[in-house]
């Protein structure tokens, strides 16, 4: 196969021999983030769509998800950034009974090569862990990465103890993950949250929404 079908590939497969040999040539080709965006995402999509439609086992997601941290780990320190920190903070975790991570940890990587500290605690982080860790660290912004369905009502449920401390318009949350819908955010939970709460389709959009709130 060529490089990069290649590399799609294998976290498809989950085969980690020889990752960074790939990586590096695809280093010579674009930029560590398009390999990220165009190549590796696109074999964790083909995974879920195999997992979805039941034609992979569970232990062979976690093999390609493996692949795909191991990836983005060796590719990391090759990012341009400006690691300087000091715009702003974020705290992020994965919510409450979910232990998806990719994405939240992305969402990390970009945000803070973009001039952002960022506190992440991780995945299954109940309210109280998120709210204190806030308080802790003294976070200008919380976000939110969940990724089943069941994570789209604790992030509800959160928006909904956050008004109830009476903190909603200390913190802006910003939301993310493959089951969330913009509608669902920007109307429903927005109509419910008591201070700002924005959607995020991708680490990107992340990176934008705590420009434009720190701006
Ligand atoms: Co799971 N899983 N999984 N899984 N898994 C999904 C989510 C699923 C859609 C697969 C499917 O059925 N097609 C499905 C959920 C169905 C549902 O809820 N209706 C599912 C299921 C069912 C499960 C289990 C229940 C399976 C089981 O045990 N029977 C179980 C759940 C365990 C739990 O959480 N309690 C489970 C377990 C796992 C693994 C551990 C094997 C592994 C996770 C490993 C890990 O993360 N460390 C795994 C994986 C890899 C997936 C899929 C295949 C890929 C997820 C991924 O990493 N994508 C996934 C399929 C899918 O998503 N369609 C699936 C790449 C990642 C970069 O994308 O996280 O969406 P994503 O992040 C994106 C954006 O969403 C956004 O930015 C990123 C891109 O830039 N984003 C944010 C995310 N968070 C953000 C936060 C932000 C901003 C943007 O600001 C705060």
């Amino acid at each position: 196969l060529p490089l990069f079908e290649r590399l799609e590939r294998r976290i498809v497969d989950g085969e980690r021999n020889g990752l960074e040999v790939d990586l590096d040539a695809a280093m010579g080709e674009k930029p560590p983030l398009r390999i990220i965006n165009e190549n590796l995402l696109a074999g964790m999509k083909v995974v879920g769509e195999l997992f979805g439609s039941g034609q992979m086992q569970l232990p062979f997601v976690l093999q390609s998800a493996e692949v795909m941290k191991a990836a983005v780990a060796y590719l990391e320190p090759h990012m341009e950034k400006d690691d300087s920190g000091g715009k702003g903070k974020l705290l992020l975790a994965t919510v409450k009974g979910d232990v998806h991570d990719i994405g939240k940890n992305l969402v990390d990587i970009i945000v803070s090569n973009n001039g952002y500290d960022v506190v992440n605690i991780g995945i299954k982080q109940p309210i109280n862990a998120i709210l204190e860790a806030a308080e802790e660290h003294k976070v200008d912004a919380i976000g939110m990465s969940g990724l089943l369905v069941k994570s789209t009502v604790i992030m509800k449920d959160n928006l909904e103890e956050m008004n109830s401390r009476g903190i909603a318009e200390k913190y802006p949350v910003l939301l993310g993950g493959a089951a969330l819908t913009r509608s669902y955010v920007e109307h429903d939970l927005d109509d419910i949250y008591q201070g700002d709460v924005r959607y995020a389709k991708d680490a990107f959009e992340g990176l934008h929404l705590m420009d434009r709130l720190m701006s």
